[in-house]
């Protein structure tokens, strides 16, 4: 439900994708700011550190029509631990399925686990150039969630061999906190025309979604809401996508902030999954605004950069912190100066 507890009315409507152009605020200088290319899968990651290597050895069983992955070792893991060491596990996908998902054993107290476990992905051969292997390296906590250690994506299966027989690969795992991939990733862009005081984000789609519901999908909807000083002051919400963790949307999402606001609201981003009974549940959540971190604050400083131009990135979707983060709560904006009169 929707909440008038603002005393600056940051209005906002919804509105199909075009809209007419304005005049330049003239201010930020563009030059400061790369285009970026829309797909780029790098555009969003910096340089990676490693963490010891994991070993595997892959082949495509053609009687059972599945690919093989033999997990094989890890070698040099860090210590997630206090005491010194960790209790390493790894999962994988055969993205972008998820429904499908195997776990190796926990090897307790280990840093160069031997796992050798045997795991079968049924897959039509010819769809394995369309598939991609992902393994997250896990440190087991019994009585907190489980660190993640970091990852391995093999995005071309037929990169080291054509599979007709078992071929051993090491890779180094990358290092990363985050189930990133394991939550998908949302593409918007985002548009700002300072004479208007109007920003458009639109909501394009989303991919490799986590999986909510039991059967193995997801109904997915987006939640944007307008952050200020560390409040919500509105929301809205794009329609629900039934069964489907490829969603695509293209519905925009319009904000009235003036330019004299600009510096001090930001835009959270909510993938929710509705459930017909129950709680809706949060899939994963990302923020674009001058206080985001990387990505999120990066596409923000484009979008003024370039103003009146739409500014499109894929966004890796994080955990979402809780129900005690900041974004639950109401309240007003510290008053703002009131728009000024031309
Ligand atoms: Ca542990
Ligand atoms: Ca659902």
């Amino acid at each position: 439900m929707e909440k008038n507890v603002s005393s600056v009315d940051f209005s906002m409507e919804t509105l199909p994708v075009r809209q007419s152009s304005a005049v330049s605020i003239g201010r930020i200088k563009p030059e400061l700011y790369k285009q970026k290319s829309v797909d780029s899968e790098e555009g969003n990651k910096e340089p990676v550190e490693t963490c010891g290597k994991l070993s595997f050895a892959l082949s495509y069983d053609y009687e059972e029509q599945a690919l093989v992955v033999r997990i094989l070792k890890a070698l040099d893991l860090p210590a997630k631990d206090f005491t010194g060491t960790s209790d390493p596990y790894v999962k994988i996908y055969l993205l972008p399925e998820r429904k499908k998902k195997f776990q190796t054993r926990v090897h307790r107290k280990n840093l160069n686990p031997v796992f050798d476990e045997l795991f079968l992905f049924p897959v039509e051969y010819e769809q394995l150039c369309n598939r991609k292997l992902h393994f997250s390296v896990y440190d087991f906590d019994r009585f907190t969630s489980h660190d993640m250690i970091g990852e391995v994506v093999v995005d071309n299966l037929f990169e080291l061999s054509d599979l007709s027989r078992e071929a051993v690969v090491w890779k180094d795992i990358l290092v990363s906190t985050t189930e990133s991939v394991d939550l998908g990733e949302i593409m918007y862009s985002l548009c700002y025309l300072p004479t208007a005081g109007r920003m458009t984000l639109t909501v394009i789609k989303c991919r490799n979604l986590k999986a909510m519901d039991i059967t193995g999908s997801s109904d997915p909807y987006v939640k944007v809401s307008l952050i200020c000083d560390g409040r919500r002051l509105k929301k809205r919400k794009t329609t629900t996508k039934k069964s489907t963790l490829n969603p695509v949307y293209n519905e925009a999402i319009i904000f009235d902030i003036p330019p004299e606001n600009v510096e001090q609201v930001s835009l959270s981003i909510m993938v929710m999954d509705y459930d017909r009974v129950g709680h809706n549940e949060v899939i994963g959540v990302c923020r674009t605004g001058p206080d985001a971190e990387g990505l999120g604050r990066d596409h923000w400083n484009e979008m003024l950069a370039y103003p009146r131009k739409p500014i499109t990135h894929w966004h890796s979707l994080c955990e979402w912190p809780g129900r005690a983060s900041s974004f639950e709560s109401q309240g007003s904006c510290p008053s703002p100066k009131p728009p000024q009169t031309p």
